[in-house]
């Protein structure tokens, strides 16, 4: 089936560039086993991406790649620009996932992502003014975490961290408050799994919350487990404006989801892993980045007035 329109021949929110995979291990400048799950943004009028890269250990960094459409003639670091720091503690396996925000009150940009070690996966942070220095400003939260972001805002003077610890084996998606990034607390569950559902073994934040007038967009993965792995899929929630720890929205069903050979093959088959969304101003379109099938990057293109009206009529969740 073509994956433009669904099985009524409907036009589906979110388009798949024509030239897709944007990104693949063949383009990179050296040696890479895959290329995906990029954080993206805007800076100085281009689009840069993030871009998780694992390299032939099964360790990942993180490289940055520019283009001024955001869609083609990427070019791309020669070398890895963020690599792991070498602790026990923090990302001696590699460090994974970046979501990006340009954080107005500290004027810098926030890179929340994943560092694999022996504890397990935590969420780590850096910032950055130019994404050629890096601070880190080390783990967060206690592990397993990961899908995390902070909102480009603070609320009532704390940062809001959106994330997705797994406890006692249940994977939901939390928001956590800090008056410095440092000590978090006021932990809720935001978008919990839905037993039964598409979204039933894990959900998880995917490029950082949007602000839009009807609230905060949240575009996130929802994963089924199924006979041969989990089916990673995409669905969308609105969280109040001042108050994000509300959800006033979610899709009841998935509005992306593997259908290409791209995503149906790979180092994990059947996975849609949006991290990274661009809004257009001209166009008025958002551009969503996301990995496909663990191995290269797409980019999907959805109207935001279409998304947004969409969203609009989604149920309120019980
Ligand atoms: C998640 C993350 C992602 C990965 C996805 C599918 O748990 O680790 O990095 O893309 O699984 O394998």
């Amino acid at each position: 089936m073509e994956s433009s329109v669904d099985h009524k021949g409907r036009k589906l929110l979110f388009q798949r560039y024509e030239k897709n995979p944007i990104l693949a291990p063949a383009n990179w400048p050296y040696l890479a086993n895959a290329v995906f799950n990029p954080g993206a943004v805007e800076v100085d009028g281009e689009t840069l991406l993030l871009v998780r890269v694992e390299d032939m250990r099964g360790f990942s960094h993180l490289t940055c790649a520019r283009s001024k459409d955001g869609k083609t003639n990427w070019e791309i670091d020669s070398t890895p620009t963020i690599r792991s720091a070498k602790n026990a503690q923090e990302g001696m396996w590699g460090i994974e996932d970046p979501r990006i925000v340009w954080l107005e009150e500290r004027q810098e940009y926030a890179i929340t992502y994943v560092s694999f070690s022996r504890g397990g996966p935590v969420v780590s942070l850096m910032t950055t003014k130019d994404f050629r220095t890096f601070i880190r400003l080390g783990a967060l939260l206690p592990p397993e975490d990961k899908d995390a972001s902070l909102f480009p805002c603070c609320f009532k003077g704390r940062f809001a961290l959106i994330h997705r610890p797994i406890i006692r084996g249940e994977a939901h998606i939390w928001i956590s408050f800090s008056p410095d990034l440092k000590y978090w607390g006021d932990h809720r569950v935001l978008i919990p799994t839905r037993p039964g559902w598409w979204d039933s073994h894990k959900v998880g934040l995917g490029p950082p919350p949007i602000r839009t007038s009807l609230g905060w967009l949240i575009i996130y993965h929802g994963v089924r487990l199924t006979a041969s792995g989990g089916v990673y899929r995409v669905g969308l929630a609105l969280l109040d404006l001042e108050e994000p720890w509300k959800v006033i929205r979610r899709s009841e069903e998935w509005v992306f989801g593997p259908m290409e050979n791209y995503e149906q093959v790979g180092d994990v088959p059947g996975v849609t892993f949006p991290s990274g969304a661009i809004i257009d101003k001209k166009t008025n379109e958002l551009r969503l980045y996301y990995g496909a099938a663990d191995k290269v990057v797409g980019l999907a293109i959805a109207d935001v007035d279409e998304l947004m009206e969409y969203v609009r009529f989604c149920p309120m969740p019980q």
